[in-house]
């Protein structure tokens, strides 16, 4: 089966997927933005839950359940600090859709969402960041079918219509 891919714009906290990506930073622990948002939804179960998976590295992934969430576990990646695009960055945020997509295989999971992640505070600039999260996610379903939906999750109008356009 070919694997659908859409882009909704909203909340990602509200989606019944199987799991979500959280844009973390490397202590898992929280923060603001998209990881802010769903640590609020998920409860404080989830703080305590991250505690013992040591943090992340950048461009990796970490899985959590989901807690309090419609959605049934949270993939938790880092993605890279924009630095004026000379320090791997690029590669770095390629690294966190396949990493992603790759614990989502390994644990059963066929419908996942994306944030745009490194786009809010690390500032990884919107064209650019939205061309990697589209061209890795379809690379990486042309090889697997396992999983049946990927949902990009944007939360504003500026970043729906770069998604829109990139995926056209
Ligand atoms: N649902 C979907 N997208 C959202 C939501 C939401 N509820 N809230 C924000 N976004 P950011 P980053 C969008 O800053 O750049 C945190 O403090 C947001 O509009 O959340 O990877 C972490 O702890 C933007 O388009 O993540 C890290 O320290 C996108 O999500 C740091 O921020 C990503 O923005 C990670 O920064």
């Amino acid at each position: 089966m070919k694997a659908k891919i859409r882009v909704h714009k909203g909340d990602i906290t509200k989606l019944k997927v199987d799991a979500i990506v959280n844009a973390a930073n490397n202590s898992l622990l929280g923060g603001g933005g998209v990881d802010g948002a769903i640590h609020r939804a998920a409860g404080p179960q989830l703080l305590e839950y991250n505690r013992k998976l040591g943090g992340c590295e950048t461009g990796k992934a970490k899985i959590s359940p989901g807690f309090n969430l419609p959605a049934k576990f949270i993939i938790h990646t880092v993605g890279p600090v924009w630095r004026g695009g000379k320090y791997n960055e690029a590669e770095l945020l390629k690294n966190c859709y396949i990493n992603s997509l790759k614990l989502a295989v390994e644990n059963g999971i066929k419908s996942l969402a994306f944030p745009a992640i490194s786009t809010g505070v690390y500032g990884y600039p919107i064209e650019e960041a939205t061309r990697i999260a589209v061209e890795s996610v379809n690379d990486f379903l042309f090889t697997n079918d396992f999983i049946e939906e990927v949902i990009f999750v944007c939360f504003d109008d500026k970043t729906y219509k770069v998604y829109e356009n990139v995926l056209r």
